[in-house]
């Protein structure tokens, strides 16, 4: 007997079933749509791939998308999506003290990965051992995927009615605006579908020229390569020097485009513990930059920020204090000139050269005649001549 030929679970009762037990699993949004291909968006993502703007992300592959939109490949006998929306939104945060580094919401957090695979996991399982579906005879079938999938995320959710595309490129929803984080379930469920929101941004543009480094180059299209978010967090090397000072003094992700959003005026803040963490609204970009390895573990553990790693977040803070420009950062710009990682003391440079000022000069230069690594030493260089200038 079929999944959907029993009594008891026919598409109407699972949704409903599914529906509940979505949000006792801690859920805040659930829709349900099609195991279709998404065909459409994977042909945007294929655009977007030969245009060069998901450059700088080597694991964003052609087959990659190929197989995330498809999810029959995922799945065999997948039938249907069910797709999750966990509010992150915090709240006001007071404002942060001058001289601190700013994180993401979502990242001021327990890793959101964990903590959501943990409550697919429970769903799928909580789902299988329902009565409903024991007595049907047959094996539940899912997969589900949080982000580091291959799936498109926010393609699923705006298929199954979750929210519609901000020009921004976020799912918003009425309610929760666009802080939410996105999974799926791909079952083998026949379940009642959702239709798409029928709603849209409208005549509103406001996040488009609100980015600093004109990463959103049209509407729903975000280059990764000038986005705050990647070049702080998935970007390893150097940021280009062009980008640095629009970068403001975000050190992992970048909420902007979200916090000029109407729709995320009337947003609800969330009372899941996992979020809204106090301790990581804002960082002490000194204290960040004087941090080994084990000092950095031991703060930051299990949070998103593991993820740029300590040598990542130190050049971000770094490009946070050269944007900041007070003079009280020179003596920890000077020792972040004498780092081991040479990614750190390149940056440090320019941070000075922003800084200007006696003291900026006589680090650079002390610096510039020890400085075993080329690009370093042209880095200073350079600061020297902004230094000047200044
Ligand atoms: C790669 C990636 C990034 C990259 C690249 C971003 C990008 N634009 O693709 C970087 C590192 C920059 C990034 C940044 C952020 N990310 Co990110 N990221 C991803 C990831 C892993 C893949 C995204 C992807 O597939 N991109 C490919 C392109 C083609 O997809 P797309 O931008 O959605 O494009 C669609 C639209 O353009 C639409 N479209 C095209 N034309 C038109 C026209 C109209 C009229 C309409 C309506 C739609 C439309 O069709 C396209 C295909 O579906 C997903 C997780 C996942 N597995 O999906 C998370 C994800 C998208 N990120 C997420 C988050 C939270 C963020 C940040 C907010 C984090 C932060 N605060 O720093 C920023 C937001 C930046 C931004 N404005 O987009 C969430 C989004 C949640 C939400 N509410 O939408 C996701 C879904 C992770 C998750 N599971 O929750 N991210
Ligand atoms: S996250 Fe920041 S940098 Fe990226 S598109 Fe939005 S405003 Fe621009
Ligand atoms: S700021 Fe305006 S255009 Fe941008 S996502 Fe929000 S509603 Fe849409």
């Amino acid at each position: 007997m079929s999944l959907t030929e029993h009594g008891d679970t026919k598409p109407t009762d699972l949704r409903r079933l599914v529906n509940r037990l979505a949000r006792e699993v801690g859920f805040d949004l659930v829709a349900v749509t099609d195991a279709a291909g998404f065909d459409a968006d994977r042909e945007v993502a294929l655009r977007r791939i030969d245009d060069g703007l998901m450059d700088g992300l080597p694991w964003f592959t052609k087959a990659r998308v190929a197989r995330g939109t498809s999810p029959d490949e995922l799945l065999l006998g997948a039938r249907s999506i069910i797709s999750l929306g966990l509010n992150y939104y915090p709240g006001a945060a007071p404002t942060p003290a001058s001289g601190s580094g700013l994180v993401a919401r979502y990242a001021q957090a327990r890793d959101y990965h964990r903590v959501m695979k943990r409550r697919m996991r429970r769903l799928v399982i909580a789902l299988s051992e329902h009565p409903a579906l024991q007595q049907a005879d047959q094996e539940l079938k899912a997969r589900w995927y949080v982000d580091d999938g291959p799936m498109l995320d926010r393609a699923a959710a705006a298929r199954a009615g979750l929210g519609w595309f901000g020009k921004n490129g976020n799912i918003l929803n009425p309610t929760y605006g666009s802080w939410l984080l996105l999974g799926q379930i791909i079952t083998n469920l026949q379940l009642e579908p959702d239709a798409p929101l029928a709603k849209t941004c409208g005549q509103c543009t406001r996040c488009i020229p609100a980015c600093p480094t004109d990463a959103i180059v049209a509407p729903y299209v975000v280059d990764n390569r000038r986005c705050i978010s990647y070049l702080t967090i998935e970007h390893k090397g150097a940021i280009p020097r062009d980008l640095r000072p629009g970068m403001g003094t975000w050190v992992f992700g970048c909420d902007i485009c979200q916090e000029v959003c109407p729709v995320n005026r009337k947003a609800q803040a969330t009372s899941d513990p996992n979020f809204g963490r106090r301790d990581l609204t804002a960082l002490d970009l000194i204290e960040l930059l004087d941090m080994d390895e084990a000092q950095f573990r031991q703060r930051f553990a299990g949070t998103p920020l593991m993820r740029a790693k300590r040598v990542g977040m130190q050049r971000n803070a770094c490009v946070a204090l050269g944007n900041l420009r007070e003079v009280t950062a020179v003596p920890a710009l000077g020792r972040a000139l004498a780092s081991a990682d040479a990614l750190v003391r390149q940056h440090a440079a320019w941070a000075l050269g922003q800084i200007g000022r006696d003291e900026a000069m006589a680090a650079l230069r002390t610096a510039e005649s020890a400085e075993p690594d080329e690009d370093v030493r042209t880095e200073i260089r350079l600061a020297l001549t902004d230094a000047g200038a200044a």
